[in-house]
């Protein structure tokens, strides 16, 4: 009898192994029919693949799961493990998520010139989250419209924004109204808004190329968007998880040179849906630019005094 016990106890025992197995929830601030929710679904796909026994990556949704602005406090608080968002929708966690829109230095230059542990330090103090990976970069924002202009200057206009554009665009006198991406293409079709601030890329995905006339050229700072994960959960992990969770999350990061032949393919798509591109001469070209720049330092500064600073020493060149 007592020798049965034994061979069950050891028929057991890769069960007990298997058990060992995390699996952790992850959502997206950003719509699922987005491109960037796909290329991270095809991530999880493959983390899950190789990771059976070690780590499962549950993909629970987009802003109709978590809304956009609610992602980052969710991971915060531990309701969901890791969020995939951009830190423009979780300033209500902590001012310094927006400003790594302000990054001249790349991701794999942040690993590092001690970039990415300083972003980790506050993170952590800030917002009980570990940074992850950054998985999209070398992207410009730019102004859409649907009136023309020739100079830059907004006034009478109604501009969609986030916090990434909220400074620099009322600083052109333009009317502001916050929205989530989910959002913008109702308010266009439904005139409510004039023009909105979003990356080079991404517009095709959510249609909105059928209710945009231009594009104002240049563009300015650099779209952020990365997977973040609740601290607790991450420290807690098994200690051959989050080695696993870490290589795949950079593995990931290292593609990112991808959005630069992404976004050259994209500027020649709008041009051939007929979305006009108004520029301006190259000195004001040049002061627009410059002034995006003076604002968003100024307001980052502003924001945090404690780490303003010291994270433009390593994101600004
Ligand atoms: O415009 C936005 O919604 C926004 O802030 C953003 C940030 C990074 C990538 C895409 C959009």
């Amino acid at each position: 009898m007592k020798k049965t016990l034994l061979l069950a106890a050891l028929a057991l025992a890769p069960v007990a192994t298997q058990a060992q197995e995390v699996t952790l929830r992850v959502v997206s601030a950003f719509p699922e029919n987005q491109f960037y929710v796909k290329r991270t679904i095809e991530w999880i796909e493959k983390v899950n693949k190789e990771g059976k026994g070690v780590l499962q990556l549950n993909f629970i949704g987009g802003p109709k799961a978590i809304p956009t602005f609610e992602v980052g406090k969710s991971v915060q608080s531990g309701v969901v493990d890791i969020g995939f968002s951009t830190g423009a929708f979780y300033t209500n966690v902590m001012p310094e998520a927006d400003i790594l829109k302000l990054a001249e230095t790349s991701a794999a230059e942040q690993r590092k010139n001690g970039g990415y542990d300083l972003i980790n330090k506050i993170w952590a103090e800030k917002a009980n989250m570990r940074y992850l990976a950054k998985v999209v970069e070398f992207t410009p924002f730019h102004l859409y419209l649907n009136k023309k202009i020739d100079k830059p200057d907004l006034t009478g206009l109604k501009i969609r924004i986030t916090p990434v554009y909220r400074e620099f665009f009322q600083s052109m006198n333009a009317q502001v109204m916050t929205t989530a991406p989910g959002e913008v293409y109702t308010a266009l079709e439904r005139g409510v808004i004039d023009g909105y601030g979003w990356p080079i890329h991404a517009l095709f995905d959510l249609n909105w190329q059928e209710k945009t006339k231009y594009r104002v050229d240049p563009g300015f700072y650099n779209a952020e968007v990365g997977l973040v994960m609740n601290l607790d959960k991450y420290k807690g992990l098994p200690a051959k998880a989050r080695e696993y969770l870490d290589r795949e999350a950079l593995a990931y990061e290292r593609q990112n040179d991808f959005w630069k032949t992404y976004n050259q393919e994209e500027a020649q798509r709008q041009a051939k849906a007929g979305i006009e591109v108004i520029k301006f001469d190259a000195a004001t070209s040049k002061a627009f630019v410059e002034k995006s720049k003076e604002i968003g330092w100024a307001t980052a500064i502003k924001a945090s005094p404690q780490y303003g600073e010291a994270l433009k020493k390593v994101l600004a060149k």
